[in-house]
């Protein structure tokens, strides 16, 4: 189903499909690369599905034979060299807040289905999603330094979180492409697939997470983001406190029916499946 009351449509793709929001780059002559309309675009549809009931879990791909190009080296920088400052700054906004905070805040599951060319800029948002499957075929590379320039924006920031310190060095200073299979190897994705499957699993995936408790969900991977940067000492109390953050907006109060499930019914064997959602 394609969504015609939402914002979008010119840059960016949007389908829905039993729960899965899937958001497509649609600039495949450009190999999607990012220009300042596709990410203000992008800005927009994020803000939609976030609050949208029919998306439950978002995956981002590319239309064509590339997931991302990076920026938009005529539009993102050459068309903005001469503009003043503060208009500089807000396109350069807009790529991060779409790029970097609000996919990494998202409130619900976030796949990257890594369909080809994978460069420069692209890494910001295949980073921000929690999970990523690349295909097998599909090539990486940071190649900002041959442009002789660094990987700004979020680039490097976003790499030392995803890559070891000696792959991030490597990869950033050689420009040398990776494949799919190389990427995670790497743990920069989950795990590569041939491209004939990558559809396929991705939709596996996603109906996995569709299946779950959204407010567990939500809080899991909030929590291992905020775990990224807070002291171990603090964590165990932040950790307490989301706990009893969950157990207050979980309206289906899943801890509850986990334990009757498990200790009275004895229908649920966490090795054996997941437990059955009841709504209260
Ligand atoms: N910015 C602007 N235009 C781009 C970009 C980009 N990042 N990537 C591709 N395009 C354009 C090409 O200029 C070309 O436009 P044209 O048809 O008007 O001439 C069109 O997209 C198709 O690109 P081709 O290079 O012809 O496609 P091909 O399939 O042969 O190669 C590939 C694909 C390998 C991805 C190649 O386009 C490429 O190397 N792109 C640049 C990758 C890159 O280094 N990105 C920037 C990283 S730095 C950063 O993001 C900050
Ligand atoms: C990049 C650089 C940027 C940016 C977004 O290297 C991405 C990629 C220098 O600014 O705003």
């Amino acid at each position: 189903m394609a969504a015609d009351n939402l914002p979008g449509g010119k840059n960016v793709k949007v389908e829905f499909e039993d729960g899965i929001a899937w958001v497509t780059l649609n600039r495949p002559e450009k190999r999607n690369c990012m220009s300042p309309a596709l990410n203000d675009e992008m800005v927009q549809v994020l803000d939609a599905l976030e609050i949208d009931d029919r998306c439950k879990v978002l995956v981002l791909t590319g239309a064509g034979e590339a997931f991302s190009a990076g920026m938009d080296l005529r539009e993102f920088f050459r068309a903005t060299d001469g503009l003043p400052y503060v208009q500089q700054m807000r396109v350069r906004r807009s790529s991060a807040t779409w790029q970097w905070q609000q996919l990494s805040h998202f409130m619900k599951p976030t796949i990257a289905m890594v369909n080809g060319w994978c460069f420069g800029g692209a890494f910001t948002p295949l980073i921000s999603c929690d999970l990523a499957i690349a295909a097998e075929e599909a090539q990486f590379g940071i190649s900002e330094v041959n442009w002789g320039i660094i990987p700004g924006g979020q680039v490097t920031r976003s790499l030392v979180q995803a890559m070891s310190v000696r792959n991030a060095m490597y990869y950033t200073m050689t420009a040398e492409t990776f494949d799919g299979k190389q990427a995670a190897q790497m743990g920069i994705v989950n795990e590569a697939v041939p491209k004939a499957k990558l559809r396929e699993r991705t939709t596996q995936l996603a109906k996995m997470l569709v299946a779950k408790n959204p407010h567990a969900l939500r809080a899991c991977k909030e929590a291992i983001r905020s775990c990224l940067s807070i002291p171990f000492e603090a964590s165990g109390d932040y950790l307490g406190a989301k706990s009893s953050q969950l157990r207050l907006i979980d309206d289906e109060n899943g801890r509850n029916q986990g334990l009757t499930q498990f200790l009275d019914e004895k229908s649920y064997r966490p090795g054996l499946g997941a437990m059955r959602r009841d709504k209260e």
